[in-house]
């Protein structure tokens, strides 16, 4: 995934029915620039992972963001997804990059540890996620992160950093000034007071106007 300047990176909602979230992101992606969505559906089978990814990956294409699985290099593998989100105990990057090959978009979750990102850099991740940033009820969260890591990460490192973690429109601004490359939201498009259409225009209307290391 390029970063040329902060882009949004869509995750789904935790649970939906297909028909309507179709809808729903068809909207979001007509309303502005997004990188990727990354399908996020926990506890349930392979065949639904594989029916969500087969209507929603066209969507994805058409509108020129990446789709990517969470968790299931296998799956990512099965349904021709352009990568794989990868928490700290679903499997090692080395073996999700033999599955998936060269031009995937393998990305790890990292908590608020640089020590993991340098891990998960060195065994090949094209990007490394930190959070939470903020409260969310998307997930129950152990870690919190604070700015600080992402400035010292855009410091140091090559690879792009997404930030995650009750992300939204109104509280976007400071995480892109101290240098996310990305911006992982679910709750913050999906449940928008204005809907998911115009979230995606209204955060790419912050990420224009912000001052960081990607604003250009
Ligand atoms: N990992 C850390 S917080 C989080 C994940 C998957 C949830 C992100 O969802 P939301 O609704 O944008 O807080
Ligand atoms: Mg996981």
């Amino acid at each position: 995934m390029d970063n040329p300047r902060c882009r949004l990176y869509l995750i789904s909602p935790p649970d939906f029915d297909i028909p309507s979230f179709t809808d729903d992101l068809e909207a979001a992606l007509s309303g502005g620039d997004a990188a990727c969505l990354q399908l996020r559906m926990k506890g349930v089978s392979d065949t639904a992972i594989v029916q969500a990814a087969e209507a929603l990956m066209p969507i994805c294409h058409a509108h020129g963001a990446e789709f990517l699985i969470n968790d299931h290099a296998d799956i990512a593998k099965r349904v021709g997804a352009d990568g794989v989100h990868l928490g700290q105990t679903d499997g090692n990057v080395k073996d999700a990059r033999r599955l998936l090959g060269p031009d995937a978009s393998i990305g790890v979750t990292c908590h608020n540890s640089k020590h993991l990102a340098f891990e998960a850099g060195e065994a090949g991740a094209d990007y490394v996620a930190f959070g939470a940033f903020f409260p969310t009820a998307t997930k129950q969260t152990e870690y919190s992160a604070g700015l600080d890591l992402l400035t010292e990460w855009s410091a140091i490192a090559e690879i792009p950093c997404v930030a995650i973690g009750g992300i939204t429109v109104e509280n976007c601004a400071p995480l892109i000034g101290a240098g996310a490359d990305f911006l992982a939201v679910s709750s913050g498009v999906w449940d928008y007071r204005k809907g998911p259409k115009q979230a995606i225009t209204d955060f790419n209307t912050v990420i224009e106007s912000a001052i960081g290391p990607n604003a250009d």
